[in-house]
């Protein structure tokens, strides 16, 4: 056997240094942008995320709702395939049916209207927005929005704010016709809003525009709210029925694909892109996993789009137990990003890689970001907010919601944990719980300020600076001893753990 020199390594023993911080770069300004599928060196990639966030290709995580609140938040939802074709149709269809606009005649309603009849009318029309007029009518005087975040399961009227947070319209601050997107967007997330309503000189009210609305930096008037505007989302597809479930998920508006393996270094997935790049040229579509620079390069001359890499290290995952196979997360994205950028050098294609699984706190995004990854994959991460398909389940000390991994017997995902073709034979995730933390909007939130302001203090405005000005430091088990408090807490902090 060859043994590889450099030792096997976990985001954990790694820190960033802090690089100058610049008097250009804030956290207002710094941009997350990043491509999600191949493309030409130094050209624009055809799907780029606003948000380096996906979640995992789980039952217990990538649900319809989450992909859309995922999707509204810059980010991309994969939704698993270990369902019935039919069903996973069914669900990109949910999420690609959903508009986020401004309700018209018939679906506003008004104080006192029962909240049942509301969810009705959002369920029926496919809004999320709903507003409210003193009427009842398109014409009425606009007194809030309500969103389906807002419904509050003890109340049983609008007369007054749903769970407190219905949007009096006077409250917003407003914009003109002629601000930017990127003046628009920034507002939006500095002021964590999910709307913000656009005015004419009188100031009266044109539209509003959502956060879901942003493709580019077009001015106002291009982006009309009403216009059949739809989120994006992907899907995950495995070796075994893929000529059946590929065009089915195309016809069904999905986005992107993803081969969904747990051992991606395979002639099954090779023979499989190559079938999805002749038959669809047009859909993107991703591979892996992969943990070392030769597996990369394999699927990427195979024809993959992007390459996802992790394996063993997922929060659920008992692999390397079970079977001893496996590779620290931080080497396997170090080594595949140098061979990402080999290939880029050799070939002049740039071929997107994501780190998948393992990522415990907020900072191991940043990590791995720096390390080179493009965008991540999170499932434990997803798994916690209300978004999620995993129950909710009350303990002593609050919730928890239900997380299971897809080589579970739970999940019996037999495609992903193929095991010599006879099914299931041992298993290879758990069952369990996660914290329990809230509305996806906000915890996301959080994630993506903390990320923004690291970024600020290394330096960087963009995560390709990022990637190629950060400086890491190996830390020792001292060291590590001493970046945590060293005090009795009050309340621990929320670190995403
Ligand atoms: P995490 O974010 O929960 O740490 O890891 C999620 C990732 O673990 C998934 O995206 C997938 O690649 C992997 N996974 C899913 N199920 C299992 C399992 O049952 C697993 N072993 O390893």
């Amino acid at each position: 056997a060859q043994i590889i020199a450099e030792v096997s390594r976990t985001f954990n023993e790694f820190l960033l240094l802090p690089n100058r911080t610049r008097i250009d770069c804030s956290s207002a300004t710094v941009d997350l942008r990043t491509p999600l599928v191949r493309h030409i060196d130094g050209e624009a990639s055809a799907i780029e995320l606003h948000s380096p966030f996906t979640s995992a290709i789980m039952q217990a995580v990538s649900t319809p709702e989450l992909a859309i609140a995922l999707a509204r938040n810059g980010g991309l939802s994969f939704l698993h395939h270990n369902q019935p074709v039919h069903d996973q149709v069914a669900a990109v269809r949910e999420v690609k049916n959903f508009k986020a606009g401004f309700v018209t005649s018939d679906t506003n309603v008004r104080p006192g209207d029962s909240l049942g009849a509301l969810v009705d009318i959002m369920r029926r029309t496919g809004h999320s927005t709903a507003a409210v007029t003193h009427d009842g009518t398109a014409t009425g005087r606009l007194l809030g929005l309500v969103t389906s975040r807002d419904f509050h399961p003890e109340r049983h009227d609008l007369a007054e704010p749903v769970g407190g947070r219905m949007t009096a319209i006077a409250d917003l601050p407003t914009v003109g016709p002629d601000t930017t997107l990127s003046e628009a967007n920034a507002r939006l997330w500095d002021e964590r809003l999910d709307c913000l309503p656009v005015v004419d000189a009188d100031g009266r009210l044109q539209h509003l525009v959502f956060r879901s609305d942003y493709t580019d930096n077009k001015r106002f008037p291009h982006q009309v709210v009403d216009a059949a505007k739809r989120l994006r989302v992907g899907a995950g597809i495995n070796t075994h029925d893929y000529q059946e479930r590929v065009p089915a998920l195309v016809e069904a508006g999905a986005d992107a694909l993803c081969f969904d393996s747990s051992d991606g270094y395979s002639d099954w997935q090779a023979e499989a892109l190559t079938w999805v790049k002749k038959h669809y040229p047009e859909i993107p579509v991703g591979g892996g996993n992969v943990v070392d620079g030769e597996a990369f390069t394999f699927l990427a001359e195979a024809g993959a789009d992007f390459v996802k890499v992790g394996v063993g290290g997922g929060s659920i995952c008992i692999t390397r137990d079970q079977k001893g196979i496996g590779r620290g997360q931080a080497s396997a994205v170090l080594d595949v990003a140098a061979a990402r950028d080999a290939f880029r050098e050799r070939t002049g294609a740039y071929v997107p890689i994501c780190s998948d699984g393992g990522l415990v706190h907020d900072y191991h995004v940043a990590l791995a970001l720096a390390m080179g990854a493009d965008f991540v994959m999170m499932g434990r991460y997803f798994a916690r907010f209300d978004q999620a398909a995993g129950a909710k389940v009350p303990t002593r000390d609050g919730f928890v919601k239900e997380y299971w991994g897809e080589g579970s017997n739970r999940a019996r995902n037999w495609q992903r944990y193929g095991q010599g073709g006879q099914g299931l034979l041992f298993e290879e995730g758990v069952d369990g719980y996660v914290p329990y933390a809230g509305d996806l909007d906000e915890g996301l939130a959080l994630t993506v300020a903390k990320l923004r302001t690291t970024m600020v203090s290394c330096g960087s405005a963009t995560l390709p600076e990022f990637r190629s000005t950060a400086r890491l430091t190996l830390v020792s088990d001292q060291s590590f001893q001493e970046s945590h408090a060293n005090v009795t807490l009050r309340d621990a902090p929320a670190t995403h753990s």
